[in-house]
């Protein structure tokens, strides 16, 4: 069993997409093992991406990722990772494949719909990013 640290973003959680997303990824055959509903400071937004802070996006995404609540969760599944980042689809919508969330609901590459852990060293550094406990 592998955890992945899943976020729906500022612009589906807008767009009332929070019951569809989190039942695809029960569909899916994740386990929420955390969720909680929050919004981040600019300095939090900052800090999650703090591994793209010299690049020029850096401000524009941190600015969108703290516009709104946002929806946190730790999913659980066998190859939890890779499965979450098929689910989702590329990170630009128009290049993510028919049936991804990032096809369906994104609506550009910094409004992607939602997040997940790239790596497993990724997922455990953000999922304590998030959940401390
Ligand atoms: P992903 O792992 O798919 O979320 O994508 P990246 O780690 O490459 O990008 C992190 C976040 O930066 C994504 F949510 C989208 C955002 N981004 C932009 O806003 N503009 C870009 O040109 C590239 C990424």
């Amino acid at each position: 069993m592998e955890k992945t640290l899943a976020i729906i973003k500022p612009d589906a959680v807008k767009k009332k997409l929070t019951g569809t997303i989190i039942k695809r990824i029960e569909e899916e055959g994740f386990d929420i093992i955390e969720l909680k509903m929050t919004r981040l400071n600019k300095e939090e937004a900052e800090g999650f991406y703090a591994v793209h802070k010299d690049k020029p996006f850096f401000n524009s995404l941190t600015d969108f990722m703290s516009s709104g609540k946002i929806v946190l969760m730790v999913l659980e599944r066998e190859n939890a990772i890779e499965k979450w980042r098929q689910v989702m689809g590329v990170t630009d919508p128009a290049l993510a494949e028919p049936g991804t969330l990032r096809h369906k609901h994104g609506f550009s590459i910094e409004r992607n719909a939602t997040h997940g852990s790239d790596a497993p060293e990724t997922a455990e550094w953000e999922i304590k990013y998030f959940f401390p406990q």
